[in-house]
Formats: C-alpha cells, sequence, structure tokens
C-alpha cells in the first residue's frame, strides 16, 4: 500500500493517505484494502488468486478504481467521531479497527457509486469513466458491485466477530443498507425515462427519496458505527435518553441538506469540481433544483421546463438550464445553505454542552456540519 501511495497516488488527499498507512499498520502480517487480496493469509485471497486469473476485470482491479479516488470522507468521519468521543487520540490498535469500520463504508460508497452510475446511466465518476462504461467491465459491473458490497461483511467478521457490539454493527449495515435501496428505488421511479410529469415532483417527496438514499449511509452509519465502537448504549438507563435516536435527529437533516448540494453541484458545479458531469436534468430527476424552479416560475417559464426537463435533444438541457438562471436559483440555493446551517445548529445545541465519557458530545456533529457547509466539490 505504501508503495501505491508514494507511486502515482498523488492525487489521493493527506487525510486518505494516513487512513491508509494507520490501515496498513493494523496486522503487520494483514496489509488491507486495497492490498486486501493480494495477502496469502487473507481469507479473500482466492478471489484474486482464481479470478484474476480468468476474468479480465478483476477483484483487485474492481476495488482500486472504484474505492479509491474519493474524499473519503464517510470513512474518516467515523475515526474523527471515535476520537471527539473518546476524548483522546487512539492506540494505534484502536485507530485500526476505526479505519477497518471507515472501510467498510468506503466500501459501501463504492457499491452504490457503482450501481447508482449503472442506474443513471453518467459517463464520468471522480474524474475517470464511470466502472460500468470500460469495455472489458460492461454489465459484469453490477456483480462487481455486489462483490464490494459483501467484501464488508467479511471484513467485520475478519475485524470484529469477538466484540460484544458484532450483531449491532451488522444490524446497521443491515438496516442502512435497505433503506438506502429504498431511496434509491424512489429515486428511480420519480424518474420515469418514458414520461416526463413535472406535477409529480414535490419537496415534499424530494425530502424522503435524499433521506432514504443518502442520509442514513452517508451521515447516520459512520456516527452509529463510532457510537457503538465507543461503548454508547441504545439508551442511557440514568437519564432515559436514547443517543442513536437524538443522533438520527440532526443526521437526517444534515444528510438532507448534502444532497442538497449534490443537487445543486449536478447543475452547477464543473467537472474539475465535482469530477463528475451532471445527469439530473436530462434523466428526468426530481432534484432539489428542479422543485425549486418549479415553485418560482412563471406560466410561460414552467412551459419550458414541462417541454425541456428529461427530454435528450439538442439544446434542451440548456433551455432548462436558463430558467434556473432566470427565476434566480442560485440566491434561492444562498438562503437554503444559510437556513440548513442554523436549523442544524439549533438541533445540535439540543446536546448538553459538556458530557461525560461515553455519552453523546455536540463536536461529533459541529465538525460534520462544518465538513460540508458551503461545499464546492
Ligand atoms: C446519490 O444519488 C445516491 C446514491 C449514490 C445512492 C445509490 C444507492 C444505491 C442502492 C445504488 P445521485 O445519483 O444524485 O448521486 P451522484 O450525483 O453522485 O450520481
Ligand atoms: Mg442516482
Ligand atoms: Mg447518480
Ligand atoms: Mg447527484
Amino acid at each position: 500500500i505504501k508503495a501505491l501511495i508514494d507511486n502515482g497516488w498523488g492525487q489521493i488527499s493527506i487525510s486518505s493517505k494516513e487512513i491508509f498507512r494507520q490501515s496498513s499498520a493494523l496486522s503487520s502480517n494483514t496489509s488491507f484494502i486495497p492490498g486486501i487480496l493480494t495477502n496469502e493469509t487473507n481469507p479473500l485471497f482466492f478471489w484474486q488468486f482464481d479470478v484474476n486469473a480468468t476474468c479480465p476485470t478483476g477483484c483487485s482491479r474492481n476495488l482500486d478504481y472504484n474505492v479509491l479516488g474519493g474524499k473519503l470522507n464517510r470513512g474518516m468521519s467515523v475515526i474523527d467521531s471515535v476520537e471527539i468521543l473518546l476524548g483522546r487520540s487512539l492506540t494505534d490498535a484502536e485507530y485500526g479497527k476505526a479505519a477497518v469500520l471507515g472501510w467498510c463504508i468506503e466500501l459501501f460508497q463504492a457499491f452504490c457509486l457503482v450501481s447508482d452510475d449503472v442506474m443513471d446511466k453518467c459517463h464520468v465518476r471522480r474524474t475517470q469513466p464511470c466502472w460500468y462504461r470500460l469495455p472489458h467491465v460492461r454489465l459484469i459491473a453490477v456483480n462487481d458491485a455486489c462483490m464490494l458490497r459483501s467484501a464488508i461483511f467479511h471484513l467485520l467478521k475478519k475485524c470484529f466477530r469477538q466484540e460484544t457490539y458484532y450483531v449491532d454493527v451488522l444490524e446497521l449495515f443491515h438496516d442502512v443498507s435497505f433503506n438506502t435501496d429504498m431511496g434509491q428505488l424512489v429515486d428511480l421511479i420519480t424518474a420515469s425515462e418514458d414520461t416526463v410529469d413535472l406535477s409529480k415532483f414535490s419537496l415534499e417527496r424530494h425530502r424522503k427519496i435524499v433521506v432514504f438514499k443518502t442520509a442514513y449511509y452517508s451521515f447516520y452509519l459512520p456516527v452509529a458505527l463510532a457510537m457503538r465502537f465507543t461503548g454508547i448504549l441504545d439508551s442511557d438507563p440514568a437519564t432515559a435518553i436514547r443517543p442513536y435516536r437524538v443522533a438520527l435527529s440532526i443526521l437526517i437533516p444534515l444528510g438532507e441538506y448534502f444532497q442538497v448540494q449534490d443537487d445543486w453541484l449536478d447543475y452547477a458545479g464543473t467537472v474539475e469540481q465535482i469530477g463528475k458531469v451532471g445527469t439530473d436534468i436530462i434523466d428526468n430527476k426530481c432534484s432539489w433544483c428542479i422543485n425549486t424552479a418549479l415553485a418560482l416560475a412563471n406560466p410561460e417559464q414552467r412551459a419550458i421546463l414541462d417541454a425541456n426537463y428529461g427530454g435528450k435533444g439538442r439544446g434542451q438541457e440548456w433551455k432548462v438550464k436558463k430558467v434556473f438562471e432566470e427565476v434566480g436559483i442560485a440566491e434561492e440555493y444562498a438562503k437554503y445553505e444559510d437556513d440548513a446551517f442554523r436549523r442544524i445548529t439549533g438541533l445540535i445545541e439540543i446536546i448538553p454542552e459538556v458530557t461525560k465519557v461515553g455519552e453523546l458530545k455536540r463536536e461529533v456533529f459541529v465538525t460534520f456540519l462544518q465538513k460540508i457547509h458551503k461545499r464546492l466539490m
């Protein structure tokens, strides 16, 4: 892994390098993702040995191509949250285990992106062609996505089977995964390929989609894993406070804000910023942008949206973007960001300012909010 990082992985940020370095320090004879498939003592070794010999896509290539190259925010959030909850820096062993949980979320994210790009028919992801676009991959990407998700459970078994919270962690992944699948389903069936009917859209429907498809796995999952890892129980017998519910009540709105930003950047971001090319308009997606534009459009503008949203013809996307501009969507988005920041800060303040070890801490959520507020990538 060191060689991988030092020779030619210049695009990996410092924090990503740190997570790799620490993960490989987990145990002297266990290299880690993407090295997990290169170690003979690893139960996954047979994958590489058998499958790479015959399969041109190769499993380690799947990992290298799809797990790396992102910001690793979700993975790093597990480690950051564990450190905050324990109120101290971690030993190497603790860091290694927290990093495994971080990598499990990154595997889940890779599974989501590989399959989402097939479903959204995208071309570019993390500034490279989407995995399924590679000529030797194509629909094998569906199986590769499944393998990325299955690898999570291999890792959890390998590293956490002895822990009292093993089943809680398994349940978390299963529940969050189910919610994400449901969110993705509602996203897809609301964006019909054959008929464009903007009257089906609403901000309420948008909220349901984004909470389920993004907020649970991107925001609740990292913090809930850190909470399990540090021994936080479902309810505190002394105070009757239910910490996981409190965390959910903050992280779901935070995840909703994050996905609104994703929708905004799909329309306004450049490929250099976001590493992908937006497809929400041509894909007829129920995004924050179209819902906001619908609320502000006059009858002529509405007619242009009705005639061109979801259209694949020349200039149709441009016409929609022009209406977005005319209705002042940029100002509306700036207002949304300010309001979301205030609202979520208010939710965070429900947690007492001073707490004991083993209890939730405001800083976990403040750190997360600061990481995403006004993000441009
Ligand atoms: C983001 O939607 C949501 C996901 C990537 C979750 C997908 C879930 C699955 C079960 C496959 P998006 O399409 O707006 O993301 P992006 O803009 O990154 O393509
Ligand atoms: Mg999608
Ligand atoms: Mg997509
Ligand atoms: Mg998007």
